[in-house]
């Protein structure tokens, strides 16, 4: 809730009738309003006038922007044909019209290519959906009610702050909790039990835990043999998987495995929790599709509180009509469609017919934050490319752009904000008007759309017109969710029914209609049809991963000085052993490098990590001399296993002592 003194936002808190938030704001968005006011915001069109990367601008007018725009579109489509534009965009906007609406229907409508987003969540997705048909599982909500919580490759307390109060409330009231994270991170800290698992190795140790399971009697036979098929085939897959065969590739002990696998099959309820850190693996899908396999196996999900509980964001959009928001029907088929982990091998491939001739980049930071940094920026630097950036900053990428337009912030524009972690749809009501000239992004492809000459209504339809097409599906987790009461109330829960067990009864949504422990639909892709450890990367030096950090939202907010402050320099942590092989010292200024790139940091030396393993944040920080450094500098475009995500972590790196000051 944002209060205003005549026009100025002057105060930002949450609110405290809102039941999952509670009225708490996290480290990042508390200072929202600094964003908002802050002075590097961009408020005016920016034409670059020195080289690319160099961040060097002129202001312009809208109107002398946009008509350059049109027709250096125009002459591009004339060349090359509309696919050799390529509108880019990620989740930097979180709410419903301003992530994708009008720019869909507009870049779909011209045969722009499109674009695959596929490094968050996707591939969770895809995996999981291998096993139970969707990768949505229970209202998170309900691990109150667990028993048995597993926090699976997820630093819940710093990149889902409102979750932990639902996690404490479960400890209170008896529940164990686990978290599986080579890391010891604060949510492991906080935890009752840290198993400091291999990276990667999370399949593997699924398949001995499920060896433990058949061995010892402990699969619910009639929830299995009611609804899963393949269980004959699984029961043969697990026996090369006993703890002791596995425990040293898994980094756990046999004794360890054995516990955890016994523990969770025999409390009830139990409760996964699978997040991102499993994915950005090359062999990312399996595990989840591995993962999703337990609660099969113990019946978990007949019971509240039980099961899976991951992203609520694919249930917030199963119930819009998101066909009137994208309007599927007026895309030009057939396009390219390219994948937003390849940006950089793309944009310098010479082969690629027709070549990317334009970006336009919204809501995403992408020499940030896709693998492989230099490759990306030899893209952007590329004199023949025309990259527009409409930002609230210069970004990184932004720095490479001919140019840059203004962005609205969320408390700017009109907007509905479907939930990744709860069920509650809240209505993002402008709260001041667009600061200088900033727009929204559905202002801006109103405006596109304009100077491209094109007159069709549903291009310059308005926020609350494509709100309420939304919320008008008819479905009944709907019913009585107006935007009236959306309007007047700030949020309203989705009507899910108060006990909701998505699979108590079996009833899943793949082919069979029944958990496929064996899957012919993977099976005719030519992959493995039952669960398994995957492929795993093989390298020398320390294998390198990376997460999220409290301050930042990924790249966002990284700059504002009290965030960088707060994040302090680029560090690359290590476990003692390692640092002392390679005689490094805690603050040593480091190297860190591989055959991609290398970047400097401070080193850190500390039992948090485990040896054989690099760990840097992600996010936009800087070295001691103030240069802003990536950890994807050192990450290749590397696919997942399907889903066609981006194995992040499937980098090794080598730590040096940085020589002499540059
Ligand atoms: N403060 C803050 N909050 C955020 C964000 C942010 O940037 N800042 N970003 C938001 C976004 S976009 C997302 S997707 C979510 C992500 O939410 P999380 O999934 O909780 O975030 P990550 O930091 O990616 O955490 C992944 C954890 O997985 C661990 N991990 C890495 N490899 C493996 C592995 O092989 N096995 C296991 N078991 N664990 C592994 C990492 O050490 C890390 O602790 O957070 C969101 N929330
Ligand atoms: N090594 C490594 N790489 C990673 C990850 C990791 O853990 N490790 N995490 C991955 C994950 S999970 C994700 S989600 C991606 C994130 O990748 P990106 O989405 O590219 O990253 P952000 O830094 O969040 O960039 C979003 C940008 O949107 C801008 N923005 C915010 N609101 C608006 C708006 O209303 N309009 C417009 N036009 N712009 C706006 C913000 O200022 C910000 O610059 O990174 C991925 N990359
Ligand atoms: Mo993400």
């Amino acid at each position: 809730m944002v209060s205003v003194d005549k026009g100025v936002a002057t105060g930002l808190v949450g609110d405290a009738s809102h039941p999952f938030t509670q009225g708490v704001l996290c480290a990042k968005v508390n200072h929202y309003l600094d964003r908002v006011y802050h002075p590097d915001r961009v408020l005016h069109p920016l034409k670059r006038i020195g080289a690319k990367g160099e961040g060097r601008f002129v202001r312009v007018s809208w109107d002398e922007a946009l008509a350059d725009i049109a027709s250096r579109w125009q002459d591009i489509i004339g060349e090359h044909g509309a696919e050799a534009i390529l509108p880019y965009s990620s989740a930097g906007v979180q709410g419903l019209v301003q992530q994708a609406s009008l720019d869909m229907r507009l870049f779909g409508s011209m045969g722009c290519s499109g674009l695959d987003r596929n490094i968050c969540g996707a591939v969770a997705s895809a995996g999981m959906s291998a096993t139970i048909g969707t990768g949505t599982g229970i209202d998170p909500e309900q691990i109150i009610h667990s028993r048995y919580i597993v926090l699976w490759g997820t630093n819940t307390i710093v990149t889902n702050l409102h979750y932990w109060p639902y996690v404490r409330e479960a400890q209170r009231r008896g529940a164990k909790v686990v978290v599986v994270d080579p890391i010891r991170t604060r949510t492991a800290d906080a935890a009752d039990w840290h198993l400091p698992i291999a990276p990667g190795q999370d399949a593997t140790l699924a398949l001995a835990m499920m060896h433990v399971m058949v061995r010892d009697g402990l699969v619910d036979l009639e929830y299995v043999n009611a609804h899963a098929v393949g269980y004959d085939a699984l029961v043969e897959r697990v026996k090369q998987f006993a703890p002791d065969q596995v425990a040293s590739a898994v980094g756990l002990s046999a004794a360890d495995i054995e516990c955890f696998a016994r523990e969770y099959a025999t409390t009830t309820p139990s409760l996964l929790r699978p997040l991102i850190g499993i994915e950005h693996h090359r062999n990312g899908a399996m595990q989840f599709r591995t993962i999703a396999c337990l609660p099969v196996l113990t019946g978990a999900w007949k019971h509240r509180g039980g099961g899976l509980a991951r992203s609520t964001h694919m249930l917030h959009f199963a119930v819009l009509d998101m066909d009137a928001v994208l309007m599927p029907h007026v895309h030009r088929p057939d396009v390219r469609v390219l994948n937003m982990r390849d940006l950089g091998k793309d944009l310098c491939d010479h082969t690629l017919a027709p070549p990317i001739k334009s970006l336009i980049v919204y809501g995403a930071n992408p020499l940030v934050s896709m693998p492989n940094q230099r490759r990306t920026a030899e893209g952007l630097a590329r004199e023949d490319l025309f990259t527009v950036v409409h930002e609230l900053f210069v970004t990184d990428t932004a720095r490479y752009a001919d140019y840059v337009l203004p962005a609205t912030s969320q408390i700017e524009h009109l907007d509905l904000s479907p939930s990744w972690g709860h069920l509650y749809l809240a209505m993002n009501r402008p709260a001041i008007a667009p600061r200088g000239e900033a727009v929204s992004n559905t202002e801006l492809f109103r405006r596109l759309a304009g100077a491209l000459g094109r007159t069709e209504p549903w291009l310059f339809e308005s926020d609350e017109s494509m709100l309420r097409a939304a919320l008008a599906s008819g479905h009944p987790w709907l019913e009585g969710i107006t935007y009236e009461r959306l309007w007047e109330d700030g949020f309203a829960r989705l009507r899910c029914p108060d006990d909701w067990r998505p699979f108590a009864d079996g009833g899943f949504t793949t082919r069979s209609g029944k958990a496929e422990l064996w899957s012919d639909a993977l099976r005719e892709q030519g992959l493995d049809p039952l669960p398994a450890p995957g492929d795993l990367p093989t390298g020398s030096g320390l294998r390198l991963i990376s997460g999220k950090t409290l301050h930042f939202m990924n790249s966002g907010y990284s700059h504002i000085e009290r965030h960088q402050r707060r994040e302090g320099e680029l560090f690359v942590e290590m476990h003692a052993d390692d640092a002392g092989a390679r005689g490094l010292a805690e603050g040593d200024d480091v190297r860190v490098w591989n055959a991609l790139g290398d970047v400097s940091a401070v080193c850190r030396i500390s039992e948090r990590v485990r040896p054989g393993i690099a760990w840097m944040p992600f996010g936009g920080l800087t070295d001691a001399r103030g240069r802003r450094q990536s950890v994807n500098t050192l990450t290749a475009e590397e696919p997942t296993d399907w889903g066609g995500g981006s194995g992040y972590y499937d980098a090794f790196v080598e730590v040096s002592p940085r020589a002499a000051p540059e």
